[in-house]
Formats: C-alpha cells, sequence, structure tokens
C-alpha cells in the first residue's frame, strides 16, 4: 500500500494535515514546479523564486526528516508541466493506492483536486486546511443569516474563540480596538529598522538562475534576493519584528514614506501564506511580548488584529463568496489598467513609488495596495479582472483566497459590498495626510483643477457622482455627498471635466499583459 502526498507550494508546513496523518513508510510526498502554476498569472519573478526556493528547502527538509519526496523540478524533462499530469504519473511511477491531499486555497487547483480521483482510479481524500484558527464551515455558520458581514464582530468572536489578547472574558487592556491611537502620518526624520536579509544559499542560487532564464521577461526585480525561504528563518524574521518594528506598528501602521518601503511592517505574509509560518504562532509571539511589557496594546492588539480579524475574515468570505467571484462588477467597469502598473512609468509620485516598491520587492504594505494602486484602480473605472490578476501576479503573499478578497471586494467594492460597508475611494488629501509622497509631486495635492491639480483629487469627486445611482444612499458616504453637493454647478462641472480629460489621456494597458 502506498499513499501519494500531493503537496502545494503554498503548504510547506512540518505540521499539515496531511503529513499528520501519514506513515512516513508507505507514504510517498509529490511536490511539483510545474508551468502552468508559474504562468496562470504572470507572476512577479521574485515571487517564483522565493516559492521555489521555499519548495526546494522544504523538501530537502522532510527529506532529513525521514519522509520519502519526490521532487518534480521546472526543468525536469519528462515533467508534464501542470498538476494533473504530474499526479497521474507520480502514481504511476510509485504504484500509488491512495492519494490524500489538503485543500488548496484556490478554487481552480481545487477542482484539480477534485480531478485526481478519476484521473488515476484511486480513492483520493482531500483533508480541510486546518492551519487557519477557523474552518471554512465555522465561518459560513457565523455569517449565516447575518444582515450584515461586519469584520469587527467576527474579531471579537475570535479574541473568544482563541483567547488570545483576553483577560478572562475581557480584552487585554480594556478595549477591544485602539485604532483611534492608531493611524498616526510619519514624523519627519524619523528613522526605520533595517529587515533581516537573508543571503542565497546554493539551493536559491540555483533557483534564481533558473528564473533568470525561464521568466527573464517577467515583471519585477530578482534581485538582490534576501526573502526567508526556510521555517528557521522566518523564525528569526518574525523575531526580529516582534523586537525592533512591533512596538511602533500601531502609531504607523497606515503611513507611506517615499523610499521607506517597510517601516514597521511584519513582512511576515508572505512566510505566513505558503506555510512556513502559522498564524497561531505569531499571534502568540505578539502577545508575548505584550505580557512581558515589552510592546504597547495599540501596537499588539492592531498586529492581532490584522491576522486573528482581517486574514480569518477576508479567507472566510473568499469559501462563502464561491468561484465567481472574480468576476464580479458592481459598477460595471471596463477600462484596461494603465501600463504604468506595470513600468511604474508616471509623474504621481504615489503610484510610482508604490509600483516601485512592488517592483523591487514583490511587495508593498496594506495602505499603498489599498489607497494608492487599489483606489486609483477603482476611482479610474478599470476593469476589475485586470487589476485582480495584476495583484495576484505582483505580490509575493498573493493566492486567491486572501488576494481577491482584499482586491474584488475591499479596494474596487466590485462585489456591491459583501466584504466591506462602503468603498475605500480617498483624495489626494488623504494621501498628502498619510504620506510624503506630495511635496516633491509633480502635481499639487490641494488643487481640484488646472494643469498641475492632483488628479486624484478630480477622480474622486467624479466617481461619487458617476455612482450616485448605487452609493448615494449608503449612509457611510452621505457627508462625501453633502460635500459634493456644496460645490456649485460651475465648480461641479469643472471638476468632471478635468477627471474625463484626465481619464481620456491615460496610457492603455502594458503590450504582453
Ligand atoms: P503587516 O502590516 O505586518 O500585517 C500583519 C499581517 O496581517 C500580514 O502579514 C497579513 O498576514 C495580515 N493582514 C493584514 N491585513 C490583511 C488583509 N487585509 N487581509 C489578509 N491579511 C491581512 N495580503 C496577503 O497576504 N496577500 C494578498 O494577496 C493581499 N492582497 C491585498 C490586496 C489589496 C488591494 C489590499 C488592500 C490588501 C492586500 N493584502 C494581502 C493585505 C495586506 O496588504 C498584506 O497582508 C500586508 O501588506 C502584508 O505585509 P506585512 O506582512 O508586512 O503586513
Ligand atoms: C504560485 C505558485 C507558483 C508560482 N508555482 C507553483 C508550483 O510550481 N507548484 C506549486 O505546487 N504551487 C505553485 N504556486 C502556488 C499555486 O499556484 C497555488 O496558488 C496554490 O497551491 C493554491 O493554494
Ligand atoms: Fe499622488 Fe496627488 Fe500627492 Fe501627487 S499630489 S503624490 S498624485 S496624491
Amino acid at each position: 500500500m502506498t499513499c501519494l502526498v500531493p503537496l502545494l507550494g503554498d503548504q510547506l508546513s512540518p505540521g499539515l494535515a496531511a503529513l499528520r496523518e501519514a506513515d512516513k513508510a508507505d507514504t510517498i510526498v509529490l511536490m511539483m514546479e510545474v508551468a502552468a502554476e508559474a504562468s496562470y498569472v504572470p507572476h512577479h519573478r521574485k515571487k517564483i523564486a522565493f516559492l521555489f526556493s521555499a519548495m526546494r528547502h522544504f523538501a530537502a527538509e522532510l527529506r532529513d526528516a525521514g519522509w520519502t519526496v519526490d521532487y518534480v523540478a521546472l526543468d525536469d524533462l519528462a515533467n508534464g508541466q501542470d498538476f494533473d499530469s504530474e499526479v497521474v504519473r507520480a502514481v504511476a511511477r510509485h504504484g500509488a493506492t491512495s492519494i490524500v491531499t489538503v485543500e488548496a486555497g484556490e478554487w481552480r487547483v481545487i477542482d484539480a483536486q477534485q480531478r485526481w480521483g478519476a484521473l488515476t482510479g484511486l480513492p483520493c481524500t482531500i483533508l480541510p486546511d486546518d492551519r487557519f484558527l477557523f474552518s471554512r464551515t465555522d465561518f459560513a455558520d457565523w455569517a449565516h443569516n447575518r444582515k450584515r458581514l461586519v469584520m469587527e464582530d467576527f474579531y471579537r468572536l475570535m479574541r473568544r474563540h482563541t483567547g488570545i489578547l483576553m483577560d478572562g472574558i475581557a480584552p487585554a487592556g480594556g478595549q477591544w480596538n485602539f485604532d483611534i491611537e492608531n493611524r498616526k502620518p510619519p514624523r519627519k526624520g524619523m528613522t526605520y529598522p533595517p529587515l533581516p536579509a537573508f543571503a542565497p544559499d546554493a539551493i536559491t542560487a540555483a533557483v534564481l538562475d533558473l528564473v533568470a532564464a525561464r521568466f527573464g521577461n517577467n515583471f519585477g526585480e530578482l534581485l538582490p534576493f534576501s526573502h526567508a525561504v526556510t521555517r528557521d528563518q522566518a523564525l528569526v524574521a518574525l523575531d526580529d519584528f516582534i523586537r525592533h518594528r512591533l512596538p511602533r506598528f500601531g502609531d504607523y501602521q497606515d503611513a507611506m514614506v517615499a523610499g521607506e518601503d517597510h517601516l514597521f511592517h511584519s513582512q511576515l505574509s508572505s512566510a505566513m501564506n505558503c506555510g512556513l509560518l502559522l498564524p497561531l504562532e505569531v499571534c502568540q509571539a505578539a502577545e508575548a511580548a505584550y505580557r512581558a511589557g515589552t510592546v504597547p496594546i495599540n501596537a499588539v492588539e492592531g498586529f492581532i488584529r490584522q491576522i486573528l480579524g482581517w486574514r480569518e475574515y477576508v479567507r472566510g468570505i473568499h469559501w462563502i463568496a464561491g468561484p465567481d467571484y472574480t468576476a464580479r462588477n458592481h459598477f460595471g467597469a471596463t477600462r484596461d489598467l494603465p501600463a504604468f502598473y506595470w513600468t511604474g512609468e508616471t509623474d504621481m509620485r504615489c503610484l510610482a513609488e508604490s509600483v516601485g516598491a512592488t517592483s523591487r520587492h514583490a511587495h508593498a504594505h496594506h495602505i499603498q495596495r489599498l489607497m494608492v494602486l487599489g483606489n486609483f484602480a477603482m476611482l479610474i473605472g478599470t476593469d476589475p479582472v485586470q487589476i485582480h490578476v495584476w495583484f495576484l501576479a505582483v505580490y509575493d503573499d498573493a493566492y486567491e483566497w486572501v488576494e481577491a478578497p482584499n482586491v474584488i471586494g475591499m479596494s474596487q467594492f466590485a462585489d456591491g459590498g459583501l466584504m466591506g460597508s462602503k468603498p475605500y475611494a480617498g483624495g489626494g488629501a488623504y494621501i498628502n495626510r498619510m504620506s510624503d509622497y506630495c511635496g516633491r509631486c509633480r502635481y499639487n495635492v490641494k488643487q481640484r483643477t488646472g494643469p498641475d491639480a492632483c488628479p486624484f483629487n478630480s477622480l474622486y469627486w467624479d466617481f461619487l457622482a458617476r455612482h450616485r445611482d448605487t452609493l448615494g444612499r449608503n449612509n457611510r458616504l452621505l457627508r462625501m455627498y453633502d460635500g459634493w453637493d456644496r460645490f456649485d454647478a460651475a465648480e461641479q462641472g469643472a471638476i468632471r471635466a478635468q477627471a474625463a480629460e484626465f481619464m481620456a489621456a491615460l496610457p492603455g494597458k502594458a503590450e504582453g499583459y
């Protein structure tokens, strides 16, 4: 009896359900680098390198722990280059009699997993992915019959459910949420602790060569490469964050600073999303620092809310929304994604800085993603599928379960409000308040109209005016519509003309995308 355990690129956890249930003596773990996954969207080169290197290191660690691992590399001559053909080939190679796998984080890949039984004629068990803190079914039960899915309600449930940051039945620090103390703008002259850097070893060096040769034309800078690619390195990165950045995480959570790509963020999403770190241990490490008195409550609560609250919430939304979620288009938006999302060639400094960070690191922090890149795409009426593909391709932490709700739901409001109660639309004033971008921008953030006016300003008002039919009765937007109504007709006309002129001059799609 031989059991085949196909293990996917984002399942790099020693305690994965399929490994827990398996017997080393009669199990073959199958890991597959396949072109179909490396190219279903045009991934950033650093994302591919990160994942392949992490996969290869994980395979080596499994072997050291006594597992038999069959690792199919991308350039293996017989590689069929998709999951289905590799599973079929491995079954024949090893004379497997059953298949056990853990449910993937994307509908597309779950479809494949559901085919493996019929394709091979073997019993195929698909286990739930229990590395999360709330199961798919528990989330569906929570969501059932609720009029609105409010993240804050879910988050409080999760605090009680896990006991994290709880003093008995009361929230630690006497409050559930310390957001009011967070969101400070960046201070001039502030310094930011450097990130730990992990020098590529021989395994990573081979992957970097492979990616340079095979994906040379993909978006993004491959070098320098200093990602944590093993669990041990990811634990070092976690410890470094808790010591050096978590204490000020809350205060400057929403800040943006030119040339500073990390600020006080953890940069742990890529390690968590591929399984090198588990969300529970990350929350526990943060809580331990708070209990030891080295981290203030506003920081630790803000950080834990992102993981215990947002991360679990978006995953739940992804599963209840179903496979058609990424096709939603509440505003009927059709514009092509402007080429500068791939090239960074724009004189809007906020966008150029955010695309630049993305290109350098396959990473950008939350407010760059939400209030610059996502916001701009929504204001100009970008086709949600195109911006979804962009986000899925360019970030090293992007898998559909987490990317799609954030993009289709939170940033584009293309789901009409399943995920959030209002669109995250903002003008230049918000970006100016939270960043130092505007100072050296070619545009004037204070102006709404005229040749130097910040495009975000006219686009913001035009977006509200354009969608008054659908958004005008949203209670959370009434104040914004009051603001619009205070402009006289001439000013409204000038703002809308300015927006129309700007949008007409936007570049089209980047060549090849
Ligand atoms: P920190 O700021 O240090 O936050 C700590 C952790 O909280 C993160 O590592 C992450 O695991 C979690 N977290 C925070 N916010 C969210 C959120 N909204 N959803 C889920 N988890 C969250 N995150 C991804 O992991 N993958 C994505 O593909 C992704 N796409 C996004 C697209 C858009 C348009 C937006 C607005 C947000 C997206 N996010 C995504 C959420 C967030 O931007 C990233 O998790 C965060 O920037 C990762 O950097 P960090 O580890 O330094 O996070
Ligand atoms: C993102 C990605 C890439 C680039 N390549 C692979 C791969 O070659 N093999 C693999 O097992 N997984 C890869 N992944 C991750 C998957 O595309 C997919 O996103 C997740 O497995 C879905 O949960
Ligand atoms: Fe962005 Fe406008 Fe500020 Fe320029 S002025 S950086 S375009 S918000």
